[in-house]
């Protein structure tokens, strides 16, 4: 069976949106003046014709562009596998046992898990035969649906955030993105018309405060934040309370980066999350997880360990753009039974997409 051998080192990592006035006419000028009116809400007509024109096509462009940037940022999972599908289904004039054996290759290596691939594997037997397909090439689209199907099952691209404050914790490794991600977020709900506001939790690492305070500033964001080397506990604690007195929609809290082999940084996080439950009760609650695309099923190792200090509501999985086996996006989801919220293609601030199955897939077979 291959094996997916995947290193990382832990390091530390130093870092980084007319009141017309009717008066009495004669019936002359009310019919000039009618006239104009008809003119002018002509005009206005027009003028917001064009303005829904230019959103429509604002909107198109964005949406093109961030559909764009996912296809870009997937260009090396493409490679990995949809070029290798179409060229094995090219190579094959009929569909047999061996095709199914080097498709399951591909999507192993590809990093969807060996779990995965097999219950894949098998529904693609199930649906060729269903179909009374007998084309090679007939199997990149049934290959296309179930992988659809497969994220669908555990996808879920929502935060809960309906409460005011609401909160999101925001954890993980060292260097996995935790605190570009949460810069993202909170640029992205501000844009949405929320009133956001940060905790610099990661008081361990020198220059971790100073970093998002640069993104606080970039967005017009404030950042509650301690001297470095304090307790993070007590961050959180004071922003809690500043969330709530300034009336924030949202709080996001960082962390330190955890060594998750180390008992007493994973204490010290149980010691955030007791602080959160108390202080937050009946607020809504994300704790999302950041998990780097790069460092394949390692990453599931660590949500494993992260998962028993607390309830992980979702994966933020970054630098998609980094690897050509995107396929841990469905084995990571699928194994944990955590959905992915957010995914990393890159580095720029529309970078950090909403998880969103269909679009996902298409950005990969387009
Ligand atoms: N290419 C790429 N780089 C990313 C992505 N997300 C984050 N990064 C980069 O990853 C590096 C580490 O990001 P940080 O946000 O500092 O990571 P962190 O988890 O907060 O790290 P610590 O605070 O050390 O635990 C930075 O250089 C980011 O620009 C992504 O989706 N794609
Ligand atoms: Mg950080």
């Amino acid at each position: 069976m291959l094996k997916n051998l995947f290193r990382r080192n832990e390091e530390e990592k130093q870092g980084e949106q007319e009141t017309v006035n009717e008066q009495e006419t004669t019936k002359e000028q009310e019919t000039t003046k009618e006239q104009e009116r008809v003119s002018e809400d002509t005009k206005d007509t027009m003028d917001s014709n064009t303005n829904i024109e230019q959103e429509t096509r604002e909107e198109a462009i964005t949406i093109g562009g961030l559909f764009g940037r996912l296809k870009e940022g997937l260009t090396k999972t493409k490679k990995g596998i949809t070029d290798r599908v179409d060229d094995l289904v090219k190579s094959y004039t009929k569909i047999d046992e061996d095709l199914f054996e080097e498709l399951e290759e591909i999507l192993i290596t590809a990093d969807l898990g060996v779990n995965t691939t097999m219950e894949i594997i098998d529904q693609l037997r199930d649906r060729v035969k269903e179909n009374k397909a007998t084309d090679p090439m007939e199997v990149k689209g049934l290959l296309k649906d179930l992988l659809t199907e497969a994220l669908e099952e555990v996808a879920d691209p929502n935060l809960n955030l309906e409460t005011t404050p609401s909160i999101i914790m925001v954890v993980g490794v060292n260097g996995v993105g935790k605190t570009t991600s949460i810069g993202k977020i909170a640029h992205k709900l501000k844009g949405e018309g929320k009133n956001v506001l940060l905790a610099a939790g990661d008081t361990f690492r020198a220059g971790a405060i100073d970093q998002l305070k640069i993104w606080g500033e970039r967005s017009g964001i404030d950042v509650i934040s301690h001297q470095e080397g304090s307790d993070p506990a007590a961050v959180v604690y004071d922003a809690i309370q500043a969330a709530k007195s300034r009336k924030v929609d949202v709080l996001i809290c960082d962390t330190a980066g955890r060594l998750h082999n180390k008992k007493n940084l994973m204490n010290e996080l149980g010691k955030v999350f007791k602080i959160v439950k108390r202080e937050c009760e009946g607020l809504s609650q994300e704790s999302l997880l950041v998990l780097d695309a790069t460092t394949g099923q390692n990453a599931i190792q660590q949500a494993k360990i992260f998962k028993e200090v607390t309830d992980i509501s979702g994966l933020v999985l970054t630098k998609l753009d980094g690897t050509a086996k995107g396929g841990i996006v469905i084995s990571v989801s699928k194994e944990l039974k955590v959905p992915v919220k957010l995914i990393g293609v890159g580095e720029k601030l529309e970078d950090l997409q909403s998880f969103e199955p269909k679009t996902f897939v298409e950005a990969l077979f387009d």
